[in-house]
């Protein structure tokens, strides 16, 4: 009895303090935030969660969730949570972690490789293979968006630095598995990591999203070979439509314009230069296909990579010029994948 009562308890204060904001959301399918404590909103359902620190945290959760070795540099518990309003369950198949609901599945990869190490590239090779088999036999075949997490990104092995070599066979895997398959390249980002195992996370859904390039970028699947023996894997950006919500995946953007990295050793040129790529690739969408997200005023969130901790209070005084003044921001120290790179942004932008 006492359970009882106290369960029905919490339900109700539950809903009366969140029941201004739930007057008003529509339900969502897909959801991000970066809450600083790992307690969800009630009503929604955890899809996964990121934890990004370099102290390994191990629970048991019903979710598929994830550490990922970029030091948090302001201070605060970083952890991203991807939530939905509607039902979803879980499951775990080989060395997939997932969730599901009616539109969306999430997949979570944490492998203990050694990125120096000549098996590198066949477990990349294999782990790519692995998700397409997967999210088809699940019958989510669209990827949308991937991540992809390792340490020493800039370190050469057997002659080669490695995020090129996870590019060749990131690359290799997408070929064998797709004919044409620049066209089903989804958005990504791949970026280094201060230690610790390779994490691939990933959304597929049961019907396709709609990939963009970048007008001021060359896509990078063209990249010419200076940068490696395979070009990167993945597009700009992803649109995803589901009913009445649009949901916009911006890939990792960095100082690149054309196929060059511009502003070499300024970090706040750098920040800057990447802000134009998203802002032109909120545009050009907005524009070819008259999303509601009209411009950096509909940018809410952003993911800062930044290789030097010391270039915090550069970039933060730069994004804060460019962004909302309530935009959620998470910085984490990590390694681009060019040397001469100094900082990235990835986002996610939900009309929902
Ligand atoms: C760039 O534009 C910067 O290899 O998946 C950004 C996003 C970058 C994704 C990837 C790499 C990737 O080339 C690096």
């Amino acid at each position: 009895m006492a359970v009882l009562f106290n369960r029905n308890t919490d339900v109700q204060s539950s809903h009366e303090s969140s029941g201004a904001v739930s007057a008003i959301a529509r339900p969502s399918p897909l959801r991000l935030e970066y809450p600083s404590s790992s307690l969800p909103a009630v009503g929604r359902s955890v899809l996964a969660q990121i934890d990004f620190g370099v102290t390994p945290t191990t629970r048991a959760t019903p979710h598929p969730c994830a550490t990922v070795a970029l030091h948090p540099l302001d201070g605060r518990p970083s952890r991203e949570v991807w939530t939905s309003d509607l039902p979803v369950t879980y499951g775990q198949q080989a060395d997939i972690q997932f969730s599901l609901n009616d539109e969306f599945l999430f997949g979570v990869v944490t492998d203990p490789i050694d990125v120096n190490s000549l098996q590198f590239e066949d477990r990349v090779k294999k782990i790519y293979d692995a998700i397409f088999a997967f999210v088809e036999s699940k019958r989510y075949p669209h990827l949308l968006r991937i991540w992809n997490y390792f340490p020493t990104v800039n370190s050469e092995f057997d002659g080669l630095e490695n995020y090129q070599r996870f590019c060749r066979a990131r690359s290799l895997a997408f070929q064998d598995h797709y004919d044409n398959f620049v066209d089903h390249l989804p958005s990504a980002s791949a970026v280094g990591t201060l230690g610790g195992a390779l994490v691939v996370y990933f959304i597929a859904a049961r019907s396709a999203g709609l990939h963009r390039e970048n007008p001021r970028q060359l896509s990078a699947y063209s990249y010419p070979p200076q940068y490696g023996p395979r070009s990167p894997s993945f597009a700009r950006a992803t649109l995803k439509r589901s009913g009445a919500l649009e949901t916009f995946f911006i890939s990792g953007t960095a100082s690149i314009v054309g196929h060059v990295s511009l502003h070499p050793e300024n970090v706040a040129a750098q920040v800057d230069e990447a802000l134009n790529n998203v802002e032109a690739l909120i545009d050009s969408t907005h524009r070819d296909q008259a999303t509601r997200f009209r411009g950096m005023q509909d940018l809410d969130n952003l993911k800062v990579y930044i290789r030097h901790p010391a270039d915090l209070a550069a970039v933060r005084e730069v994004v804060q010029r460019r962004m909302r003044p309530n935009a959620d921001v998470l910085y984490l120290q990590g390694d681009i994948c060019r040397a001469e790179l100094l900082v990235e942004v990835e986002a996610t932008l939900s009309s929902g």
